[in-house]
Parts: structure tokens; C-alpha cells; sequence
């Protein structure tokens, strides 16, 4: 069997990035629970929270949760509307200190990096400190804690990361990878997302473990060629490269709930504008450059639809957003139903880096 080369993989994370960037401007807020997200007003706000900090979520206040029930759970938290410019330019500033430690490095999400760092360090024990110097350094620079996890490959750093947070740093050796993995859920794998760890469920399989235990045959059976990848996955074999791409998940993405349901073709169209300029900012913002684009529409009554479309060719141009996003959504706007939600996604995401080389 061919022997896989040994490798030392980081994932970096921003602890509750936008909270923790607005509570470093404002230390009055330090202590307090804080949200960010739409306007609450008074519990009758619509939209969502897009992060909180510790203090919040001890409330059961989540990412992506609507704000009213965010109210309902925490009235007297403070909550502020996002500044993604001044986030994105801190993101910038963290990835920058970044880059200069990996042999690679990949940027994933906002405030998500990894690092191969192979050739930097000669075991584990180095990888440890090297971490520790990488979060000392971030701390001192821009006030901001991070989680960091180091392991043999992408897959298990991700879910390493994630394991003490915030503040965290946890270290899965190559011969730890299957102890450290078996007990925790199925959800934890990136690609698993409801209604796979639904099906899973079904089959009796709930954490990471049994779906290692189980067949992978059968697992074909139920998934297809994913349910092999899944078995991988259990195993926490990943032989993707840090800088290669790490599947179909990356996308950048953003909606809005409007303040009253509408048919106002002209301020649907606005908003999505709005969305896609605050995208294309994004995009440019990370050196990215994008293929797919998707709509998403949320009609008064919950029903929701998305379309895309994959274009012949890579760009990063404002306009190619906007335009493929309102061709997408005109068909939904001749419904009779009001409209609730709009969404823009880009996704198929390439970076300008390999872009160079490319042309
Ligand atoms: P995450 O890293 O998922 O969350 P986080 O950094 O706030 O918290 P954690 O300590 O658990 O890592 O996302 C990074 C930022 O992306 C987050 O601060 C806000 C934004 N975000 C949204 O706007 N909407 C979302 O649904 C999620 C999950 C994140
Ligand atoms: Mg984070």
C-alpha cells in the first residue's frame, strides 16, 4: 500500500468574530450578552442573528436563529447592527499574519483558515507551540481570541478547532484521530448536514464511530459514491491539500428579510442589490473569483425556492452578480404571494492566487 505522506495541518477560528471585534471597539459591552444581527424591535424585528458572543448563548441565542426569538430568549442583550466593512478589514488584516506561518494556506469563510505547516514543524509537540504563538500573536495584534486545532489533515483540524472553543487549542495526534472522533455526532462532519444525519439516524447510526463501524457498502447503498466518502470521512482520512479545494461547500451568501411581506418589484430589486454589492465586496475583499450564483426567494406563507446558475466562466465583476441574480429571480416575482426573504449566493469559488497561475 502506498504510504501517505505525514503531514501537520491548523485550522484557525475566529472566537464569536463579529461580536468580539464590536465588544474590542466598545468595552463597555464586555460582560454583557451582545448580538449581532437585524434590528430586534422590541420582538416584533424580523431577519436574523448572525452571531453572538458567549455571554448570549449561555441564553440559547444561536447563529442563523431568527431575532425575535432571540429577544424572547435575552431582551437585555445589547444588539447592534453588522459592520462588515470594518469585519472585513480586520479578517483581512488576521489572514495576513496567517499566510506567513503555513507552507499553505486557504481561507475559508470570513474568520476560518487553515495551515499545512509540514515543513515548519517536526512533531506535534512543535505544532503545539507553534499554535500557541499563532494565537499570542493574533491576541496582541487585534485584541481577538481564536480556536485552533492541529491534526494529520483538514477534516479533523475543522472538528478539532471547534472542540474547546472559545479560546481553545486541542491537538489530535495521527494515532488519536479515530479515539478522538468516534464519540462525538454524526453532525460534526462537514457535508452531513439534517437530513443525512437523519437518514443515518434511521439506520442507527449516531456518532462518528458507528458510521466508521458500519459497512461501507452499505452505506452505498443508501448514499451512493457519498456514502463511501462518508465512511472515509468516520475514519478521518482526508487527503485534500491545504490551498486545493475542499469541496462544493464554499460559497459566500447573503439575504435579507424584508420589514413587511412584498410585491414591490422595485425594492425587491433594490434590495437584491444591495445583497450582491455586499457580496461582490466580499469576493473582491478575499482575492476570489466565483462561477455559480444562486437565488433564494421566501414567499409570505414560508415556501421557499432557490435557482441557479453556473456560468461558462470565472469572474469577480459586480455586475455579473446582479444581473444573473435578477434574471434568477424574476420568474418567483410573478407569483400572487408577497414576498418575505430575498438571498444572493456565489459559490464554485476559486481564489485569485490560483487564478494567476491559471492564465
Ligand atoms: P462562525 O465562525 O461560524 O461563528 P463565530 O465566529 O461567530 O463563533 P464561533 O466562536 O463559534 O466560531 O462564523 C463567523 C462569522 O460569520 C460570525 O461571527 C458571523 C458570521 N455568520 C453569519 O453572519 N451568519 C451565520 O449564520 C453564521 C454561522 C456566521
Ligand atoms: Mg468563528
Amino acid at each position: 500500500m502506498r504510504e501517505r505522506k505525514r503531514r501537520i495541518v491548523l485550522h484557525v477560528d475566529m472566537d464569536h468574530f463579529f461580536t468580539a471585534i464590536e465588544e474590542r471597539f466598545h468595552p463597555e459591552y464586555k460582560g454583557k450578552p451582545v448580538i449581532v444581527g437585524a434590528d430586534p424591535k422590541e420582538g416584533k424585528g424580523r431577519g436574523v442573528v448572525s452571531t453572538c458572543n458567549y455571554e448570549a448563548r449561555k441564553y440559547g441565542v444561536k447563529s442563523g436563529m431568527p431575532i425575535s426569538r432571540a429577544w424572547k430568549l435575552c431582551p437585555h442583550a445589547v444588539y447592534l447592527r453588522p459592520n462588515y466593512e470594518l469585519y472585513l478589514e480586520v479578517s483581512r488584516r488576521i489572514m495576513e499574519i496567517l499566510k506567513r506561518y503555513g507552507d499553505s494556506f486557504e481561507q475559508f469563510g470570513i474568520d476560518e483558515a487553515f495551515l499545512d505547516v509540514s515543513s515548519k514543524v517536526s512533531d506535534y509537540e512543535e505544532a503545539r507551540r507553534l499554535a500557541e504563538k499563532i494565537k499570542s500573536e493574533i491576541f496582541e495584534a487585534e485584541g481577538l481570541t481564536c480556536s485552533i486545532g492541529v491534526a494529520p489533515n483538514k477534516l479533523v483540524a475543522k472538528i478539532a478547532s471547534d472542540f474547546q472553543k472559545p479560546d481553545g487549542l486541542t491537538v489530535v495526534k495521527e494515532e488519536e484521530v479515530r479515539s478522538f472522533l468516534a464519540p462525538l455526532p454524526v453532525r460534526k462532519l462537514l457535508w452531513v448536514g439534517r437530513k443525512t444525519e437523519k437518514k443515518l439516524k434511521d439506520m442507527g447510526i449516531n456518532t462518528i464511530g458507528d458510521l466508521a463501524n458500519c459497512d461501507p457498502s452499505l452505506l452505498m447503498e443508501k448514499f451512493g459514491a457519498m456514502g463511501f466518502q462518508y465512511s472515509l470521512m468516520a475514519k478521518g482520512i482526508d487527503d485534500s491539500p491545504v490551498g486545493g479545494d475542499f469541496g462544493a461547500v464554499k460559497s459566500i451568501s447573503r439575504d435579507r428579510t424584508f420589514e413587511e411581506d412584498t410585491s414591490d418589484v422595485k425594492k425587491v430589486f433594490e434590495t437584491l442589490s444591495k445583497l450582491a454589492k455586499e457580496i461582490h465586496d466580499e469576493v473582491v475583499g478575499q482575492n476570489l473569483y466565483f462561477k455559480t450564483v444562486t437565488v433564494k426567494v421566501r414567499y409570505e406563507d414560508f415556501e421557499t425556492h432557490t435557482h441557479s446558475k453556473t456560468l461558462p466562466f470565472l469572474t469577480n465583476r459586480l455586475e455579473d452578480i446582479e444581473k444573473n441574480a435578477r434574471r434568477l429571480l424574476q420568474p418567483y416575482l410573478e407569483s400572487e404571494k408577497r414576498i418575505r426573504l430575498v438571498g444572493v449566493k456565489v459559490s464554485n469559488l476559486f481564489s485569485g492566487e490560483k487564478q494567476k497561475t491559471l492564465t
